[in-house]
């Protein structure tokens, strides 16, 4: 007999040093920064969940409205037997979609990929109670290192990123990452992706600095897991939680604003780490689309756009994609 639930671990020590190499690279540059990945330890990923229930911050609920309008079209048009979900977490929002799928009829396999060993057990563990039937095949690993280690499909399948997390990558890494993903494709395949919208900057400002502070209190989370993982002295209150829309890129950008002059040691790599008074530190890059700039994206990747799910207000989008096809035009017949 099969067993319903088989789990691969990737984990080699890689990730710790990714985040020295990146605190080394990023906190020696004339203005300092630090990839917003290394947010999320338990600390960072309960107050994520917080930030996900606030007033201010619509993207996870709206994500989610538009999954439970759209599941029964998205099972629909793509047939899919296995959903491959990047980032799964607590896999919260996934089960709309496996719901939807299971009705259809045609689920077979779940397919988890996330660097938290944990969650990928524990949701392993509760969706193939929930779900008789079900096979999970959980990777833990680093969806930007990883993916190669994703099985192969055992039929149709959707490739989720959902949560907006591709608008933490510039737009260059960005299609780097949604082209690695387009390998995990084949022809009956589908890609289902989450992506903020531009919309009026204060709603997006209020966002990323609500009211209670808990945004504050997760960008500083980030000082306290290198004090914690490379032995550093940061004083988290010695920094101004900064929350600002650029315009020209739009993007949200959030940054720890240094509020005094003084000088942190990360003994772990040996470094002093000088701070100018008023000083900025971008923490994290948070990308806001248009239907346009999600096809461009698409396209850049090799990937065409099949249909943009969206609410009414607009605020957030899901979008199915496929392997472009090469078209008529481009591919004209040689007969
Ligand atoms: C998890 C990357 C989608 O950019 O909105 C939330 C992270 N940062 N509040 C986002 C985040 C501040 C979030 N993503």
């Amino acid at each position: 007999m099969q067993t319903a639930i088989r789990i691969d671990s990737h984990l080699d020590g890689a990730h710790e040093r990714s985040l020295a190499d990146d605190v080394l690279d990023g906190l020696t540059r004339p203005f300092k920064e630090l990839p917003p990945k290394h947010f999320y330890d338990a600390r960072g990923a309960e107050l994520f969940d917080r930030i996900c229930e606030l007033p201010e911050y619509y993207p996870t609920r709206t994500e989610r409205a538009i999954l439970e309008h759209d599941a029964a079209e998205l099972a629909m048009l793509t047939g899919a037997a296995e959903l491959v979900e990047l980032g799964s977490g607590t896999a919260s929002k996934t089960r709309v979609l496996l719901d939807a799928l299971e009705r259809a009829g045609t689920l077979e396999r779940y397919v988890p990929v996330d660097v938290t060993e944990s969650m990928v057990r524990e949701c392993a563990a509760q969706l193939t109670e929930e779900y008789p039937g079900l096979h999970v095949h959980g990777v833990i690993g680093d969806f930007e290192r990883h993916l190669g280690e994703v099985p192969e499909a055992v039929g149709p399948r959707i490739v989720a990123f959902l949560g907006g997390t591709i608008g933490n990558f510039p737009p260059g890494s960005r299609r780097r990452v949604l082209r690695e993903i387009s390998r995990l494709l084949g022809p009956e395949d589908h890609l289902l992706l989450g992506t903020d919208l531009v919309k009026d900057p204060a709603v997006l400002r209020a966002a990323y600095d609500d009211t209670q502070g808990v945004t504050a209190e997760f960008n500083r989370n980030v000082l306290r897991v290198l004090n914690r993982e490379l032995d550093a002295d940061f004083e988290p209150e010695d920094f101004e939680h900064v929350a600002l829309f650029d315009p020209e890129h739009e993007w949200i950008e959030m940054r720890l604003r240094a509020r005094r002059e003084h000088t942190t040691l990360v003994r772990e790599l040996d470094l002093p780490v000088h701070f100018e008074a008023g000083e900025e530190m971008r923490t994290e890059i948070s990308a806001k689309f248009t239907s346009e700039r999600i096809e461009g994206d698409l396209a850049a990747a090799g990937l065409e756009l099949v249909r943009i799910f969206t609410d009414p207000d607009e605020l957030f989008a899901l979008t199915l994609a496929r392997v472009a096809q090469p078209s008529s035009s481009e591919q004209p017949s040689s007969s």
